[in-house]
């Protein structure tokens, strides 16, 4: 059955953190939060793709060494929906250098250095609806509805 669509965000599992194994412990904690994954896959991305979504940062001094990094290996592209996810997910991925993110927090319980911390989460919706247009085609995005809704929302 079809739903109408709250917020989405774009979330991503870095290159460590496939290889350290950690899509599943991820994917988790967005399901048992009570968001609802609408797109998801494994990719090894493309260059451009990766200087298009870092944009922003283009003229930070780590930025070369961000976009070697991310192209350095498989990441897992996501989109989740629910109710505040760009905030709520923020908080779940804690600040941005995991010497800041507390315990509890994806970075702060996985990771230990600012260029190796596991994950990318849009921060704002504008952010997440331009990054979910740069990693997936509209019909990879699926629009369902899951029964735990009920539950989960008044
Ligand atoms: P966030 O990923 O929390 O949104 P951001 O958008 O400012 O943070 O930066 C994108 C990524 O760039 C970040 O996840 C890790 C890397 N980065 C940011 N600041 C850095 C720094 N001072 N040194 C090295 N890498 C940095
Ligand atoms: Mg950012």
């Amino acid at each position: 059955m079809e739903a109408k669509p709250r917020e989405r965000t774009f979330i991503m599992v870095k290159p460590d953190g496939v290889q350290r194994g950690l899509i599943g412990p991820i994917i988790t904690r967005f399901e048992n939060r009570g968001f609802k994954m609408v797109a998801l896959k494994l990719m090894s991305p493309k260059k451009d793709m990766l200087l298009e979504h870092y944009e922003d940062l283009k003229d930070r001094p780590f930025f070369s060494e961000l976009v070697t990094y991310m192209h350095s290996g498989p990441v897992v592209p996501m989109v989740w929906e629910g109710e505040d996810v760009v905030k709520i997910s923020r908080q779940m991925l804690g600040a941005t250098n995991p010497a800041d993110s507390k315990p509890g927090t994806i970075r702060g319980d996985f990771s230990i250095d600012i260029s190796r911390n596991v994950i990318h989460g849009s921060d704002s919706v504008e952010a997440a609806d331009k990054e979910i247009s740069i990693w997936f085609a509209e019909q990879e995005i699926v629009n369902w509805r899951s029964i735990d809704e009920d539950w989960i929302y008044e």
